[in-house]
């Protein structure tokens, strides 16, 4: 385990909406979970071709839990770690838990977990959005976004407009096949926007309300994250169908 350069930072993160938490896992283990993770968007893809090759394509059920991955060749594994045990224990990872028990309490449940990914070709960026404006339950949601290669500002790093998760926007519009339900220009400070560059290990924790998004990547490097979203046990909503996977 390498040593946090940046201890988890409570207050910051309640006035931001998001934190930067560097070097939480190491170079080896990132490789170790990319490799995991291409091989399971292979799984996706094939998985997909057999629907399309069947004649019987299914309709997007939201609530199905790993379900056909019809994102995948828009750069996006849904429900990750209900498709492979690796990435639930990923999930539960003690030095996650460390940096999420202070703003969640001691027992946690997940409501969601994903993979986005910009490799060569996929250039798609992340249109400015809240997570809360599409998904369930309780607003005091905390996603962990895992740098699996090094990101900057031009392979699509995550972008977050601080201070933004204390207010719900109640407008959207469709504006992005990724991710679809994106906010109005208007609603958008871009002056005040940061760009969360990032290298391989590191951790970027947001709250389910900050204004967020990510860049096109303009690069031929790789992008490749694992995205998992907590909430106190409180709250039982869950991203698909059924109650929320227990974590601690
Ligand atoms: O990784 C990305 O580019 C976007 C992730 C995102 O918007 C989310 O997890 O809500």
């Amino acid at each position: 385990m390498k040593t946090q350069i940046n201890p988890f930072d409570t207050k910051r993160y309640q006035e931001e909406g998001y934190f930067h938490l560097k070097n939480v896992f190491s170079n080896e283990e990132c490789l170790e979970f990319k490799k995991h993770l291409l091989d399971e968007i292979e799984k996706g893809k094939k998985q997909l071709e057999d629907e399309i090759n069947s004649g019987v394509e299914g309709g997007h059920d939201r609530d199905k839990i790993a379900d056909v991955p019809r994102g995948i060749h828009k750069g996006m594994l849904q429900d990750i770690a209900h498709r492979d045990a690796y990435f639930m224990n990923i999930a539960k990872d003690e030095r996650i838990l460390e940096a999420i028990k202070p703003i969640l309490g001691e027992d946690i449940v997940m409501y969601r977990s994903l993979s986005v990914f910009k490799p060569k070709g996929y250039r798609q960026p992340v249109g400015w959005h809240q997570d809360m404006a599409y998904w369930k339950g309780d607003g005091n949601k905390v996603s962990v976004w895992i740098s699996l290669d090094d990101v900057d500002k031009d392979t699509g790093a995550m972008q977050f407009v601080p201070g933004t998760h204390k207010t719900l926007i109640d407008e959207t519009e469709v504006q992005n096949e990724v991710f679809s339900i994106t906010l109005k220009d208007k609603y958008i400070d871009k002056s005040k926007s940061i760009v969360a560059e990032t290298s391989r290990g590191d951790m970027v924790l947001f709250h389910s309300t900050v204004i967020h998004g990510s860049g096109q990547n303009e690069t031929g490097k790789d992008r490749y994250t694992l995205i998992f979203t907590y909430q106190s046990a409180d709250d039982q909503s869950h991203h698909r169908g059924g109650p929320p996977e227990t974590i601690c």
